[in-house]
């Protein structure tokens, strides 16, 4: 009888593992708080909830102070944050937040004036599978007639009873135990889906037709998936734009389709929505707005030179995948730039480095490789840190209707292309970062490479003139 509770009790073990909670990822974002950059890092919760570490890592200028961080179900209002030091840039913080239930929560960022709010789904439990249920019924029906019929044993007709139906329990619990999916399966929410193939710098990513084999035990791909909404971006300012003041603009993201709030943005190279500024002296702001409410999102920006400024987003929608830029324009008051255009490939001096650029032939049509080796008092810099999870940046504009980059003119084509290089041993990149770039135009085009070393982002303006296509012989 003993062995048979033993068995019983053995048969109840898998209900309890199937409870085990997996946890379901970590994800970094960086965004512009005001003057502040910072790179929060997030790890989920368990399914069902529970505490969430978030570490805190300033970087860019840093300025002292502090900003506030709080867990709370999406659109509420935090009411016990936690305070963490961003400064200096670098030092990194972690806070625990608690996310109790499974649902929508927003990671609440404030630093006193404005208020980011990142949204995080934390996930239900997977229900028990109904094998878990029949083990747990029957074990503990056997159980409680086999006690049963002991104290009763002094009548025996009601003790045999009572012994068929834990025969039953027993039965049950040991079918359902015996026929039930491996462990695995039936405790993690899904297998693993086989990476598809990387697109790792070069040409790899462009090729497109090479589909990964097919696994019947995974959902089939739809061979024509439904066109995703475009996103139209309405970006608004509170007051006139005036340069040489601090600019706060606000951007509503619609479906240009259906004009319905999108709020469906996924982090993609470590942003939601990464947001390129070109102004008329050719200056490059390249941020990262904090998300404030459903659809929206803000950044402070320094407007130094009157003009129209070019407002490029770049986002992906959830589920959909695909890579979209939305563009718009901010006209800003006060006096035109002198600037004059960047310098063309060769040396230039930049953030305390020597900036030697390089470019092959450029000519539309045919891949041009543009790179960047950076020096220190002569010797290689090897200890550039990647920014936004890849080694460097290259953004680009085209020439406009007068024929050269004119960030509020439409026909001004905008580009950003990544060196996916490999970090070095040491986890950082250099001496030379290159990209690899089809100009699909002829015509003058500015393009910025931008770095980070030092926690501080680096960035080299270079004018390119872009040679028309020969005709083929
Ligand atoms: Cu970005």
């Amino acid at each position: 009888m003993v062995v048979l509770l033993a068995a019983l009790g053995a048969l109840l073990a898998p209900a309890a593992i199937a409870h085990e909670s997996t946890p379901v990822g970590v994800q970094r974002i960086e965004i512009s708080l005001g003057a502040r950059e910072l790179v929060l890092t997030i790890t989920a919760p368990p399914e069902g909830g529970g505490r969430m570490p978030v570490v805190v890592l300033p970087r860019g200028d840093a300025p002292p102070g502090a900003v506030t961080l709080a867990a709370v179900p999406a659109g509420g209002t935090p009411t016990s944050p936690v305070t963490v030091p961003v400064a200096p840039a670098g030092q990194p913080h972690q806070v625990a937040l608690d996310a109790g239930t499974p649902g929508v929560w927003d990671v609440v960022v404030a630093d006193g004036t404005q208020v980011a709010r990142i949204p995080v789904t934390v996930a239900a439990p997977a229900p028990t599978p109904g094998w878990v249920w029949a083990v747990r019924v029957g074990a503990v029906l056997g159980i409680v007639a086999l006690i049963a019929a002991l104290a009763l044993r002094h009548r025996p007709r009601v003790a045999v009873s009572l012994g068929a139906v834990a025969a039953v329990g027993v039965t049950v619990a040991v079918t359902a135990a015996v026929v039930a999916p491996p462990a695995t399966s039936a405790t993690s929410a899904a297998p693993a889906a086989p990476m598809p193939p990387a697109a790792s710098g070069g040409h790899a990513g462009h090729a497109g037709m090479a589909m990964p084999p097919a696994d019947p035990m995974l959902p089939a791909m739809p061979m024509t998936m439904p066109a995703a909404g475009a996103v139209t971006v309405t970006a608004r300012t509170a007051g006139p734009a005036t340069a040489g003041v601090p600019l706060d603009l606000a951007l509503d993201l619609t479906d240009s389709s259906t004009g319905a709030v999108v709020d469906d943005l996924a982090i993609h190279d470590d942003a939601l929505v990464h947001l390129a500024v070109i102004g008329p002296d050719g200056g490059l702001a390249h941020v990262h707005p904090i998300r404030t409410a459903p659809g929206r999102y803000e950044v402070r920006l320094a407007p130094s030179v009157g003009g129209r400024y070019g407002v490029f987003a770049e986002m992906e929608r959830a589920g959909d995948g695909g890579h979209q830029v939305a563009r718009t324009a901010v006209d800003v008051a006060g006096p035109a730039s002198t600037a004059v255009a960047a310098p063309g490939p060769g040396g230039r001096d930049v953030a305390g480095m020597r900036a030697g650029v390089t470019a092959s032939e450029a000519v539309a049509g045919r891949p041009t490789r543009v790179g960047v080796t950076f020096t220190e008092n002569g010797a290689p810099v090897t200890d550039l840190q990647g920014w936004l999870g890849m080694a460097g940046h290259l953004v680009l504009l085209g020439p406009g209707a007068a024929g050269v980059p004119d960030p509020g003119d439409p026909a001004s084509a905008f580009g950003h292309v990544h060196d996916m290089s490999p970090a070095g041993p040491a986890g950082t990149y250099g001496p030379e970062v290159a990209f690899e770039h089809t100009f699909a135009r002829a015509g003058r085009h500015e393009v910025w490479v931008q770095v980070q070393r030092d926690w501080q982002v680096v960035t080299v303006p270079v004018t390119l003139d872009v040679a028309p296509e020969t005709p083929s012989p």
